[in-house]
């Protein structure tokens, strides 16, 4: 996330403290799909359809929570189907780190070092798809936006 966009954001809503300011935020980027390569892998050959069907991740954020299911996927494209079920908007980023998800820092946002890829804000209700090629090892998938983090929106996810 850039700071810039979300401090003067932080701002207003304390300065009016209405929700209707929060949420009207971040929904240019919703429901957008980020690459379409799962849906070229379908389209091939039956193996690759089996490979990337088992390479889907459902994502549910909510306040404050990230739930994957399932929490691992094989090395290779990984899409991420990440779906808002809270009240306010939300976004995924995908850390390749070796520390535990819950020791990413402290503070209103934690840093992304090893970011691989994120999903951009995501409305409340709505969804993202994004496709990553991921490398095996551990990752930590979070939400960054301001104070999220540290309120517990953070899941750890293994690639082999
Ligand atoms: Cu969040």
């Amino acid at each position: 996330m850039s700071k810039s966009r979300i401090v003067p954001l932080l701002m207003v809503a304390g300065a009016f403290a209405t929700a209707g300011v929060v949420s009207g935020c971040g929904s240019s980027s919703s429901s957008s799909s980020t690459t379409s390569s799962a849906a070229d892998v379908e389209n091939t050959t039956g193996v690759a359809k089996d490979v990337a069907k088992g390479n889907t991740v459902v994502a549910t954020l909510t306040e404050m929570k990230i739930v994957p299911v399932p929490k691992t996927a094989k090395a290779g494209n990984v899409t991420f189907d990440t779906i808002n079920k809270g009240q306010l908007p939300h976004e995924m980023v995908v850390i390749k780190t070796d520390k535990p998800a819950n020791s990413l820092g402290t503070g209103s946002e934690v840093p992304e070092t090893g970011a691989v890829g994120e999903t951009g804000d995501i409305a409340a209700g709505q969804s993202n798809k994004l496709t990553l090629k991921l490398a095996a090892g551990h990752y930590a998938l979070i939400c960054n936006l301001p104070g999220h983090y540290m309120a517990g929106m953070y899941a750890d996810f293994d690639v082999s």
